[in-house]
């Protein structure tokens, strides 16, 4: 019996490249979400639950929450905020009935950072994804990613996010999916990336790519669905509390919208109107659903918020000073002047938020997660920056204030006034931190967070007597720079550590027929009470076995301790090839309420072995992963589709049956022990050499685990190697392609003609 690890874990490194790399083997594990049903307290939550029955007998259960955020609405984006051109009254009638923050913060100028950080509690010197993508992968979220809605499943609420996500890879059953971060349901856009088409070919619900009617406006789709989600709590699901995670993608650039409406005929450029209008399409966004939640009878048990990622933007041509989208504020998208990160957020839910009330609390959206655990009656971890703003929202007390704020930067992207106010610094690296009502902004010489304090570039700012930032005070209060600097080199932790939170399913990305492998589960009791018969379960599939190695209960688990047990798992001997899921469930008693938490792991099941002779671009892979794009696969003789390498040329000798990847590159075969050789030409195709011969790459054949062959170093001047590789009994065939240059612009390589005998006699 041998516990299989994922062969991905020794493979190429992840790098940049031109096109997005497929962000990781196919290989990596995925995992399921927290689930449970009811709530535990801590300590310090001991408020919170008592509110939250309070709350329960006044409701008969805990509230729904509807968080709605936009896509780059400026602080002066709503006429609540003092916008006067452009039209939205839904959020203006909100701001009327509800609590208006005048002091909201995002905890970045960019959409991915902000949104990471949102839905974490994290600021962004913690949380995981730190910055938008330069251009290679995009950011991801991981099992450590404890999010808003894995806190409140916990609590048995079904959770949706629909709209954009903002996280890749563009995969399903992977740890940065919505499914695996706690929602249940998910329609929209994952990646960060494709978020910017308003008029997308495809959209994904939950593990499925499906396509968009030509022509579809994404945002009415969104809406659709929000719709649809919230109808199904006055039907089949009217017990249970929800979560809507509503994340449409307006007003993001471009400007585009079908129906310019009352804009149409004023007289602005194009960029502006549709710019206008996606402002007011927003506001019929929340609009529809205010009118939904009312319709079903469930706008008084249900918290509205409102609000946006960071600050407005100036691209596709819009022009946010026309509609003083910044309102009084300094900066704009990918400042950290209050004008790139202050924000809008609205809170509604009549009869319970106070209507007309204005808060002028420092709130930066991080205090999402745990205000909703608070109000929910959910344990949040305790390893978090944001605090709970419950207090404000009805359910009395004061919520206490932040000792500082938090902010980071290091973008990619540039625009003409953001830069303007940047004094020509928006590339380079920028952070900055309030403390009451001083703010320090600081530019770090290049994208070098290590500098020395003495080399960053800081300006000082007394948000209550110049809230436009007009006037650095640094030279005039060094005691304030250098404890505000303090602040600045303590906030930013390279490598935070999470503490552990709910369930953790450990598994192998794959299991090979007739192998075991081992899954281990962890339940972390992260609640400042003892818990009681603590169990752990764990379900396979049908048809496989499973077997405990170590103690699957406990009688009591302490604050902070965990139970964890592992399973050995027999997935059987010819399993089909898929997807699977392992399933586990975690059950304790906290005093006299009892807790579960769920999670799981999708395991693959390889294809077939080859049982004959066959070139390797006839088989089915394992994985797949290239650091240029798809792998391509010439078909001159085979039955898949052409990339554009092919045939394979070397020195003009062509040969069949090519593979044609860019380094970094790995593929997998399945070959269960039934192949004896492989023989293969790899090299730098005459295609490739065409377009440069600056491509320098190492190819390596390796059978499970072990290094079978190198080519040393490959460039086309050198010519192609022929591979010859004896691999009697290799279950897992990895083919891999490295740079060797520290350079892989033109690292466009081949296997060609790569070919298996195979050995009879094993059979
Ligand atoms: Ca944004
Ligand atoms: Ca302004
Ligand atoms: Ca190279």
């Amino acid at each position: 019996m041998v516990a299989i690890a994922a062969p991905a874990a020794q493979g190429v490194p992840l790098s940049a490249t031109r096109r997005q790399f497929l962000a990781g083997s196919a290989l990596t594990a995925a995992a399921g979400g927290v689930t449970a049903a009811l709530p535990s307290t801590r300590a310090e939550g001991a408020d919170s639950a008592e509110r939250a029955e309070r709350g329960a007998e006044r409701h008969g259960r805990p509230p729904n929450f509807v968080v709605v955020l936009a896509d780059d609405l400026g602080w002066g984006g709503p006429g609540a905020y003092g916008q006067r051109l452009v039209s939205t009254p839904r959020l203006d009638r909100l701001a009327a009935e509800g609590l208006r923050f005048t002091q909201a913060y995002s905890t970045a100028a960019v959409c991915a950072p902000s949104r990471c950080s949102l839905l974490t509690g994290l600021h962004s010197g913690h949380a995981a994804v730190r910055e938008n993508p330069f251009n290679g992968p995009q950011g991801s979220l991981g099992d450590d990613d404890t999010t808003f809605a894995e806190v409140l499943r916990a609590r048995g609420y079904r959770t949706a996010c629909i709209g954009k996500w903002g996280f890749g890879p563009e995969e399903a059953a992977q740890p940065s999916h919505p499914n695996a971060r706690g929602f249940e349901e998910f329609f929209g856009y994952l990646t960060h990336g494709h978020a910017h088409e308003y008029f997308p070919t495809h959209l994904w619900h939950n593990g499925e790519r499906v396509e968009v009617p030509e022509g579809a406006y994404a945002v009415d789709l969104i809406e659709e669905r929000a719709l649809a989600f919230l109808d199904t709590h006055a039907g089949a699901h009217a017990d249970a509390p929800f979560l809507l995670f509503l994340a449409p993608n307006v007003p993001h650039a471009p400007s585009e919208i079908p129906d310019l409406g009352e804009y149409a005929d004023r007289p602005w450029s194009e960029a502006d109107k549709g710019h206008a209008a996606q402002i007011t399409r927003l506001d019929t966004l929340v609009g529809a659903v205010l009118d939904r939640l009312r319709r079903l009878g469930l706008d008084r048990r249900t918290l509205t918020l409102v609000t946006s990622d960071n600050g407005p933007h100036e691209e596709g041509g819009t022009d946010p000073d026309l509609f003083d989208l910044n309102g009084p504020l300094r900066g704009y998208k990918r400042n950290l002047y209050e004008g790139g990160v202050r924000v809008p957020l609205l809170a509604w839910q009549p009869g319970t938020v106070e209507a007309g009330a204005v808060s002028e609390r420092p709130t930066q959206l991080t205090d999402l997660l745990p205000t909703l655990a608070d109000l929910g009656g959910a344990p949040a971890p305790r390893d978090i920056d944001g605090l709970s703003v419950a207090g404000l929202l009805g359910r009395g007390g004061r919520p206490a204030r932040h000792g500082h704020l938090y902010w980071y930067r290091n973008d990619p992207g540039s625009t003409r006034r953001a830069n303007a106010e940047d004094g020509g610094r928006i590339l380079r690296l920028g952070e900055a931190v309030r403390r009451e009502d001083w703010k320090a902004v600081r530019f770090a010489p290049a994208r070098d967070r290590t500098a020395p304090d003495e080399e960053w570039q800081l300006e000082l700012y007394d948000l209550a007597a110049d809230p436009g930032e007009t006037t650095d005070l640094a030279a005039a209060h060094p005691a304030r720079v250098a404890e505000l600097t303090a602040l600045l080199r303590e906030s930013w932790v390279a490598d935070y550590r999470r503490e552990g939170f709910g369930i953790r399913v450990g598994a192998p990305g794959l299991a090979l027929p007739g192998e075991a492998f081992d899954v281990t589960v962890t339940l972390t009791n992260a609640t400042a009470a003892a818990w009681t018969d603590a169990r752990l379960r764990l379900t396979v599939p049908e048809g496989w076995r499973l077997r405990p190695l170590s103690p699957v209960a406990a009688r009591r688990l302490a604050p902070g301790a965990a139970l964890t047990a592992v399973w050995r798992v027999f997935p059987g001997a010819r399993p089909a090839a898929g997807s699977w899921q392992v399933r586990a469930e975690g059950a304790a008693r906290n005093g006299r309420t009892p807790v579960r938490y769920t999670g799981a792991r999708t395991v693959r099941t390889p294809p077939p072995a080859p049982v004959a002779d066959a070139y390797l671009s006839d088989l089915d892979w394992v994985s797949a992963a290239n650091g240029w794009g798809p792998v391509e696969i010439d078909t001159s003789n085979g039955r898949k589709e052409a990339g554009d390498g092919t045939p394979i040329s070397f020195g003009g000798i062509v040969h069949a049956k090519g593979l044609g990847v860019h380094a970094p590159s790995e593929l997998v075969y399945y070959l269960g022990g039934r192949a004896a050789r492989l023989t293969a030409v790899v090299g730098i195709d005459d295609f490739s050499a065409r377009q440069s011969p600056a491509g320098a790459t190492v190819a390596e054949v390796w059978g499970d685990g072990t290094l079978r062959w190198a080519s040393g170093t490959l460039t086309a001047a050198g010519g192609p190697r022929a591979v010859e590789v004896d691999v009697t009994g290799v279950s897992l065939l990895r083919l891999v392609v490295r740079d060797a240059n520290g350079d892989n612009s033109y690292d466009h390589t081949s296997w060609a003609a790569a070919h298996l005998r195979v050995a009879h006699a094993a059979e």
